[in-house]
């Protein structure tokens, strides 16, 4: 009994310092990869992100790619419309090129609907999780939702965006074809960009996240069996202190025991 009591006591102990350290250390920030419709994936790397929060504030950054070639990007879709209702402000979701293939061939106005070329991209998985033939026939909710979705996100030291970032261009004049596109030269580029560049598109080979000392690349093949990755940040510091998986690891970027 005695033992119960001081663990009871203990554990608030803890609870306490760990607030008045949150209040202490302000926001912490998840930025994730993509998604690709890999719900399990995505359920379970927030629940290892809510375990590592430890009760302190924090905003969630999706960097895009929600659908396409995973088997639920329906599900996907509703449950970051959910999350972003009951947290606006602190759940953003970035657009990636495969929202932006979905708004060109679901768009009735356009002449030129590439449904081909969406469709071989992995639009068939999204067709089938929708049960709909054609991208206009998608929920009009879940359309307007996508088009809504931004291509940055800037916070202090850090710019978020899908694919990355065309070197020499400053960021305020990048192309939105170059956000949402770009793989080289951003990829060998060493260039400063004045701020951690934190982006997804291309997958890693290896299943890891990909830090360098511009640019932190999250895309780890969700869809093509790797996990989810997640990247953690504190306020105060540009590169992350941890990084978490859906695979429910998590290390600091100092101490990857899988490296
Ligand atoms: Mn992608």
């Amino acid at each position: 009994m005695k033992i119960f009591l001081w663990r009871g006591l203990l554990s608030r102990a803890i609870d306490l310092g760990t607030r008045r350290g949150h209040s202490m250390s302000g926001l912490t920030t998840f930025a994730i990869g993509d998604i690709h419709g890999c719900l399990h994936e995505l359920e379970s790397l927030l629940a290892t992100c809510e375990s590592n929060r430890a009760g302190r504030d924090a905003r969630f950054i999706f960097v895009g790619d929600y659908i396409d070639r995973g088997p639920s990007p329906k599900n996907v879709i509703e449950l970051l419309i959910e999350r972003q209702c009951c947290e606006p402000g602190r759940f953003v979701c970035l657009r990636g090129n495969h929202e932006q293939m979905l708004i060109d061939a679901a768009d009735p106005e356009r002449s030129d609907r590439d449904l081909i070329n969406w469709w071989m991209n992995g639009g068939e998985q999204t067709l089938g999780s929708y049960q709909v033939n054609d991208p206009i026939a998608i929920p009009a909710d879940h359309l307007a939702w996508i088009k809504t979705l931004p291509l940055k996100f800037v916070d202090a030291g850090r710019v978020y965006v899908h694919a990355g970032v065309r070197p020499g261009v400053p960021l305020p004049s990048q192309s939105s074809d170059d956000l949402l596109w770009i793989r080289e030269p951003f990829l060998s580029s060493d260039n400063d960009y004045g701020a951690l560049v934190v982006h997804g598109h291309t997958p890693t080979d290896s299943g890891l996240p990909d830090l360098r000392a511009n640019r932190l690349n999250l895309d780890t093949g969700a869809y093509l069996g790797g996990p989810l990755t997640a990247a953690m940040f504190s306020d105060g510091e540009t590169y992350p202190i941890m990084f978490l998986n859906s695979n429910g690891e998590a290390w600091t970027s100092a101490s990857d025991p899988r490296r």
